[in-house]
């Protein structure tokens, strides 16, 4: 079992500062934000974007993507920094930005409301820019912290999820799915197929031809069997040579010939091996067909499985339901 530190993975402490996106000044006024711009850039590396009004802020927000937002309380022409807090929390594209809120000095009420808001850290105006500098390159550093620990996860997940081997969906992924499909089903009064698909006599293959050849017909398998389903048919290795598909609004009659189809293609056309050689291979299949009264994802799954057997006790290369 996968726990939480291997989803996350080694992040380094030596985050780069300069390689960030740009920081987004909205001042009070146009005199404040040139100042700004221009004290910052003496100091940082980072490029900046000056905005005039709260409306141009939330836009610029959109397009240009800052890391980090340096919003004043009170913005030009009327415009409400805390508002613009707030929606920069509310947007996905800027939710995981640094905001640093400006209050004017002793504003405590502001201060903490911003933070309440959302905003990621505050400063008392007037401030010395080293101040200013010192809470961006913080909130950076922790923003870069929590990018990358998000995309971990993301990898992690993802890793957890595939068959190595074969680059498909592994059988933990696949339960989810039939979950998912199955209560899609319930619904919409739709109906779906799962089959279990193991390859014939597979041992023989690794017993003549080794490991290795073994692995490229099981990868060369699931290039197959992939390209005999449609798109909304989810493919899985649920180990060794054993493979799965969900078919979703499927009926018997679309089963059998999908069924069908796979057994034959594997049949057709003799599989190529690491060596220059071939080999032929047949599968076979067990369907089962998911009905209203289904409430358990495995209990299908455990129905398309003896359908297998039966397969493999009636001879092998044959479908059954
Ligand atoms: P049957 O027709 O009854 O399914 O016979 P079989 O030989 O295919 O089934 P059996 O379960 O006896 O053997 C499966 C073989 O699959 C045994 C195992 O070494 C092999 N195998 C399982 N996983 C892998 C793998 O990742 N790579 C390779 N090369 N072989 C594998
Ligand atoms: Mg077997
Ligand atoms: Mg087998
Ligand atoms: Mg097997």
């Amino acid at each position: 079992e996968l726990g939480i530190a291997d989803f996350v993975g080694d992040i380094g402490a030596d985050m780069d500062l300069d390689t960030c996106g740009p920081i987004l000044l909205a001042p009070p006024s146009d005199a404040q934000g040139a100042l700004w711009a221009e004290q910052l850039s003496a100091r940082l590396a980072i490029p900046t974007i000056v905005t005039h009004s709260e409306r141009e802020a939330t836009n610029l927000a959109r397009m240009e993507l800052p890391d980090c937002f340096v919003v004043h309380q009170s913005l030009a022409e009327g415009g409400d920094g805390l508002r613009l807090v707030s929606a920069l929390r509310s947007r996905p594209e800027t939710r995981q930005s640094a905001v640093i809120l400006v209050v004017e000095n002793g504003d405590v009420h502001v201060a903490a409301k911003g933070l309440d808001l959302g905003a990621s850290d505050y400063i008392e105006s007037p401030f010395d820019i080293s101040e200013l500098i010192a809470r961006i390159r913080s909130q950076l550093r922790r923003k870069r912290y929590s990018d990358r620990l998000r995309s971990n996860l993301r990898n992690g997940l993802k890793l957890a999820a595939i068959d190595p081997l074969t680059g498909i969906y592994n059988r933990r992924y696949a339960s989810q799915h039939v979950l998912r499909v199955m209560e899609r089903a319930h619904d919409t009064d739709g109906v779906f197929a799962v089959m279990m698909i193991d390859l014939d006599k597979f041992k023989s293959i690794n017993d003549r031809f080794g490991h290795d050849a073994g692995d490229a017909v099981l990868k060369e398998f699931s290039r197959r069997l992939q390209e005999n389903i449609r798109g909304v048919d989810l493919v899985a290795r649920f180990g060794g040579e054993e493979f799965f598909v969900a078919m979703p609004d499927v009926d018997q009659t679309a089963a059998a010939a999908a069924a069908e189809r796979i057994r034959r293609a594997i049949e057709g056309g003799s599989m190529p091996l690491p060596d220059g050689g071939a080999v032929e291979v047949t599968v076979s299949i067990g369907v089962a067909i998911a009905t209203a009264a289904d409430t358990d994802p495995e209990a299908i799954i455990k129905r398309a499985d003896s359908a297998l057997y039966r397969s493999k006790e009636a001879g092998r290369n044959r479908v059954s339901f």
